[in-house]
């Protein structure tokens, strides 16, 4: 029997004043799609089929470097963070599984696959943490990890992601990402090719250690915290490791590590072209790596980037099943109903990027009617797809409206009674 915080009476309840609203909008959806011979609930049921997987790190507030305000009911440990994100699960019924970060989440892994199983969630991709040191530790990431110029400091690296595979195995994972901080700070601190050749040998022996049917995921940023060179800067690198590593190596893309303005969407269409696309983590930025709620900001994006998925899903592209995750952090929402929120903006742009008429675009592709081709994106972006959502949602046992149910169910205030207040404070810089 799932362990629900919020019972399924309670949601059904709330439906139960929207529904007839609901069934009006549905209706009058269909009949407009219809009209396109779209059959409405083939898309629904696509919609409900898609997935994104929670970061275990986006349900407590985050912070920046100059301060960090916490909210009430602050997640304590990951046990109450599983909690939170089967809130997250339970509403909208499209993030059943988690991801964790070693060593923020570690845990026994029989206690947390056990409170997983209780919950209803799965456990998505393993993250590994090279950037920051542990009071225990014997090398400091001061300078590096996985590219360090000391044997042993990579080493030590190497040893910890072997151990996050290790976790990973005993929860049901099947892949491992690896994000690092690893840089320079002034030109001429480190020689660029022997710091990525270091790099290269060491994912080396980590991926040696990943079980047959495991993916690993690397990730690349263009700066922060290094801030003249970072070791994988970019989706060229990052390629460069993914073919140099090997088959189950496979490049991660999260949409705020890149320069404001990359066109992101021909990043994503080049990798899946060379079957290198791992997956996402979903977030929006306006200046850098904002980690700021996804289709937020530029939700035409977030559109374009799925119209290339549904492009490559519907030609059957090989090897081509990315995993979908969020990467974000919340300052000034409740965190749980940021995710909420982000999880419906990306089905949002699935469910749009669904309805693009794949024929009518080609058509005027190849006659170079460029007003026409941008007109038929534009037109399938345009429709709102809320009634989509909900349905998928309902039919799945989730709200029709998520965060008025979330408000409505009273668990902030609950948990905040029984999670001890935690005190904000400045951040890095001061
Ligand atoms: C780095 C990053 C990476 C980390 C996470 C906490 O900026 O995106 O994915 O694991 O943030
Ligand atoms: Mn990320
Ligand atoms: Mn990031």
């Amino acid at each position: 029997m799932t362990e629900l915080k919020i019972s399924q009476g309670f949601i059904a309840g709330e439906n139960e004043k929207r529904a007839d609203a609901h069934r009006a909008d549905y209706a009058a959806l269909g009949e407009k799609l219809a009209r396109s011979n779209i059959d409405i609930d083939a898309i629904t049921a696509k919609v409900a089929d898609f997935f994104v997987a929670v970061p275990s790190w986006g349900v407590g507030t985050g912070g920046t470097r100059f301060a960090r305000f916490p909210g009430p009911g602050e997640p304590r440990h990951i046990f109450d963070k599983l909690e939170d994100c089967s809130v997250i699960n339970e509403l909208t019924r499209a993030t059943p599984t988690v991801s964790l970060h070693i060593p923020w989440d570690k845990a026994d892994p029989k206690e947390l696959k056990t409170k997983g199983d209780a919950l209803g969630l799965g456990f998505d991709a393993m993250n590994s943490n090279t950037f920051s040191d542990t009071s225990d530790q014997a090398h400091s990431y001061k300078f590096g990890s996985l590219s360090h110029v000391d044997a042993a400091t990579r080493r030590q690296a190497v040893d910890h992601n072997i151990e996050c595979i290790e976790i990973g195995r005993a929860i049901g994972s099947k892949a491992l990402t690896v994000w690092i901080g690893d840089g320079s700070n002034f030109p001429g601190q480190a020689n660029f090719t022997r710091q990525f050749e270091r790099y290269l040998a060491a994912m080396g022996d980590i991926y040696k250690a990943l079980p047959d049917d495991w993916r690993l995921f690397t990730e690349h940023k263009m700066y922060e915290p290094a801030f003249y060179s970072t070791v994988v800067q970019d989706w060229g690198t990052n390629y460069l490791i993914a073919q140099t590593l090997g088959e189950k190596a496979f490049c991660l893309v999260d949409l705020g590590h890149h320069a404001p303005n990359t066109n992101i969407e021909m990043i994503v269409a080049r990798l899946i072209q060379f079957g290198k696309l791992g997956g996402f983590h979903f977030n929006d930025s306006k200046y850098g790596d904002d980690d700021l709620d996804a289709g937020s900001v530029e939700p035409y994006r977030l559109f374009l980037v799925f119209n290339e998925l549904v492009d490559a899903e519907d030609r059957g592209a090989r090897g081509f099943h990315p995993a979908h995750m969020i990467d974000q952090s919340h300052n000034v929402t409740d965190p749980i109903e940021s995710l909420i929120s982000s999880a419906n903006e990306i089905r949002r742009a699935y469910a749009q990027a669904l309805l693009v008429d794949r024929a009518t675009l080609q058509g005027y592709q190849n006659d170079n009617d460029a007003l026409m081709a941008s007109e038929t994106l534009k037109r399938a972006y345009r429709t709102d797809v809320e009634p989509i959502l909900a349905e998928a949602r309902r039919r799945h046992g989730g709200a029709i409206d998520p965060v008025a149910t979330y408000r409505a169910s009273g668990y902030r205030a609950k948990v905040a009674a029984e999670r001890p207040a935690t005190k904000g404070g400045s951040g890095g810089i001061v």
